[in-house]
C-alpha cells in the first residue's frame, strides 16, 4: 500500500531500527518508546487491523505472535515479564492502520491500561 507508513518501513523507504527480519514478518523499535523495550512486530504485507489479519491469514497472525515472543527473548525480558498489545481500532488507540503488535517490557507495567 503506497501511502502506508509501515509498508514504507518494509520497503526501506522509511528508515527504522530493525531487530528481527523473517520472510513474512518484520520487527523494529517504536519511534516513541513507552518502556525500555518497545518493539513493533508487523506482517510485511498490508492488513489494517489484527481482526482483519485473523480473518484473512490466521497463520500469519500466529507468525507475528511467535516473532513477538522471540523479540522478548532477544531483549532478555521473557523472564521478568512483558506485554504484547494489538491496539485495534481508533477508540483503542490505533493510529497506524497496518496491523502491529507492540512488545513492551523492561519495567513494571500497570493494569488496567489507560
Ligand atoms: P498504535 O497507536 O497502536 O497505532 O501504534 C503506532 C505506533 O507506531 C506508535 O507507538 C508510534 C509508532 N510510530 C509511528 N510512526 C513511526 C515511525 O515512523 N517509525 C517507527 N519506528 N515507529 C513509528
Amino acid at each position: 500500500m503506497t501511502d502506508c507508513l509501515f509498508c514504507k518501513i518494509v520497503s526501506g523507504d522509511v528508515p527504522a531500527k530493525v531487530v528481527r527480519d523473517s520472510e513474512r514478518v518484520l520487527a523494529f523499535r517504536d519511534i516513541n518508546p513507552q518502556a525500555p523495550t518497545h518493539v513493533l512486530v508487523i506482517p510485511k504485507i498490508h492488513h489494517p487491523t489484527a481482526a482483519e489479519l485473523a480473518a484473512a491469514d490466521p497463520a500469519l497472525l500466529s507468525e507475528v505472535l511467535g516473532e513477538a515472543h522471540r523479540v522478548a527473548v532477544d531483549e532478555g525480558i521473557d523472564g521478568t515479564g512483558y506485554r504484547i498489545v494489538f491496539n485495534t481500532g481508533a477508540q483503542a488507540g490505533q493510529t497506524v492502520f497496518h496491523v502491529h503488535a507492540h512488545v513492551l517490557g523492561g519495567r513494571g507495567l500497570n493494569w488496567p491500561p489507560g
